[in-house]
């Protein structure tokens, strides 16, 4: 059927995982409560961040040098840690309210109803705070049903940090724990930020997440546009509590590997990261921080424009994922560029595709192929009515 056609090839059907055998009929299902596609399951188990070579993998170890050097021998370090995780892993034991968005079948891909591909590292805070931990590092990769363009992508890596104060901590210093913590935070990431940088143009903005209050984003200012780069706050009493913490502060926080590693290796385009082409690894090697990325000659976009009426269950990230599930890393972008109701009360959507290989010219046949498989599926799986 076209539908098997036009599947990504998958590397394996056996994966290992954190010392896990786990087989790709146990992630991939034809079952209702599972939405995970091939493309997101080839991507398991890559684990780019523990490549000395790769930007992620540079990026890391910087992040654990800066730690290393100003808090000797404070912070464990994990990065091979599952990233199939229970429902109360991910959201519950991070105080996720039952109907935030980020549970949903259109944000977050899931296995079984009960299992999910992490969305964030903070799903292992708790597990590694009853486990004992009080100064901790997890890298991983992690899994987001979401937009396409230069600076999302559905697969990406996260770095997160937690420390744990006790009173003798904050006792000396005058202030009150959850103040106290929230200085040390900022103080902390901003050293991270001028090791890693140097100078460069940041700023705090206030923010919201269900696991810290107060709770922050740090911002860096990158080709002309403010891009956020991390999360982070004061972690909840109520995590600290539950998990065998009493009387103690914590701060966590959460950074976005690839968004600091366009920054500091000046990458253009996120899916860069997933590159083989040679052009683009055999500019990385181990230990050499910021070494700027020269682009080699881009191959031409070619833009498609797709048409429709959408029904009440659209959503940007289903067609984003149908796109993607036909097109792979050939599609760079997915922009709405035209948006009106018709007198019936009907609204009318116009996307623009554009389609572009970081490694090769595309042909018009197989374009031409993609855009028909993705009308074809568009159509099919979304249930809109194409113009
Ligand atoms: C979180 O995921 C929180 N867990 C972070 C956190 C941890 C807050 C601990 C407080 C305490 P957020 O969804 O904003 O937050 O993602 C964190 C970072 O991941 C973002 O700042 C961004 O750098 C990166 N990020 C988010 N979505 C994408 C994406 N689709 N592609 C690439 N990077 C992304
Ligand atoms: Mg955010």
């Amino acid at each position: 059927s076209a539908k098997k056609k036009w599947r990504q090839p998958v590397a394996s059907s056996v994966l290992e995982l954190g010392g896990n055998k786990i087989a790709k009929d146990d992630v991939v299902r034809d079952d209702p409560t599972n939405n995970v596609p091939d493309t997101i399951f080839s991507k398991l188990g890559m684990q780019l961040h523990r490549r000395n070579n790769h930007p992620l993998g540079i990026l890391k170890n910087g992040i654990y040098e800066y730690f290393d050097t100003n808090y000797p021998n404070m912070f464990d370090k994990f990065d091979d840690l599952c990233p199939i995780v229970s429902v109360k892993q991910n959201f519950d034991d991070v105080l996720v309210p039952a109907d935030h968005v980020s549970r949903s079948y259109n944000d977050t891909y899931y296995v079984d109803s009960q299992t999910v591909l992490r969305c964030h590292t903070s799903a292992h805070q708790a597990e590694l705070l009853r486990r004992g931990h009080t100064h901790f590092l997890v890298t991983g990769d992690v899994y987001r049903r979401d937009s396409i363009d230069s600076t999302h992508y559905p697969v990406f890596h996260q770095m997160e940090g937690v420390r744990v104060f006790t009173p003798d901590n904050w006792e000396a210093s005058g202030l009150d724990p959850t103040s106290y913590a929230a200085e040390d935070l900022k103080k902390s990431l901003e050293g991270l930020a001028r090791h890693l940088f140097g100078a460069v143009e940041m700023r705090w903005i206030d923010a919201y997440f269900p696991f810290t209050n107060p709770s922050y984003e740090l911002e860096i200012y990158f080709k002309e546009k403010w891009m956020e780069v991390l999360g982070c706050g004061v972690m909840e009493q109520e995590i600290l509590k539950s998990n065998g913490r009493l009387n103690s502060v914590a701060w966590a926080f959460g950074l976005g590997l690839e968004r600091l590693a366009m920054v500091l290796f000046d990458i253009p385009d996120i899916r860069l990261f997933w590159s083989t082409d040679e052009r683009f690894t055999s500019q990385f090697s181990q230990g050499q921080m910021g070494v700027k990325f020269k682009p080699f000659s881009k191959y031409p976009p070619c833009y498609k424009d797709i048409s429709f009426w959408i029904n009440e269950s659209f959503t940007e990230n289903n067609l984003c994922e149908v796109i993607r599930g036909i097109a792979g890393d050939l599609v760079e972008e997915v922009s709405l560029i035209d948006n009106f109701p018709n007198k019936k009360g009907m609204t009318s959507h116009c996307y623009r595709i554009t389609y572009r290989s970081m490694e090769r010219s595309l042909t018009d046949e197989e374009i031409n192929d993609l855009q028909w498989n993705v009308r074809e599926q568009v159509q099919s799986k979304l249930n809109v009515v194409l113009r």
